[in-house]
């Protein structure tokens, strides 16, 4: 079970460090990488090629003209995953558009505007076809969700 997670710089660290947690917890591997399509265009290309074999699931993060999921799913076989990340002016919704409109015959999977819990979640929904340990705890985390709303209290 390994997760590749790219993100397109350092500065959208943050955003993914729920997704880490969230799959480690879940006893996923995972190796976080900082590579861009734009800055890194053939470092890229070069790392999703020699780590596909062995990644069941990528999760890309990148914000502004998010193109990084797009450039991954081109490269690979495997699941691409695209979390957009809030940067600049127009706060995602730029990356949230790059990476949901993909052309036909290439797929990414896009969540929320750093919604990264999502995409771990996502990915070990993907995960979990291949490795039926994951649907046990999948069902565990999602009764927890459910006692959460069912014992919140509501102070007026
Ligand atoms: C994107 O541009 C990155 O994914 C990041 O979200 C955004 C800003 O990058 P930095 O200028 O902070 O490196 O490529």
């Amino acid at each position: 079970m390994f997760v590749s997670i790219i993100i397109g710089s350092t500065s959208d660290l943050d955003v993914v460090r729920p997704a880490v947690s969230l799959l480690k917890e879940f006893g996923v591997e995972v190796e976080v990488k900082v590579l861009s399509a734009h800055r890194t265009p053939k470092e890229l290309v070069d790392y999703v090629e020699s780590v596909s074999g062995k990644v069941d699931v990528f999760i890309t993060a990148a914000g502004l003209a998010a193109a990084l999921p797009g450039v991954v799913a081109a490269h690979t076989l495997k699941p691409v995953i695209g979390l957009p990340v809030r940067a600049g002016a127009l706060q995602g919704i730029d990356a949230l558009l790059s990476i949901v409109q993909m052309p036909p015959g290439m797929p990414v999977a896009t969540v929320g505007i750093g919604k990264a819990k999502n995409a771990a979640l996502l990915a070990i929904e993907i995960m979990a076809l291949k490795y039926p340990e994951l649907e046990e705890k999948l069902r565990k985390y999602r009764q927890s969700q459910r006692e959460k709303v069912l014992n919140a209290e509501v102070n007026l």
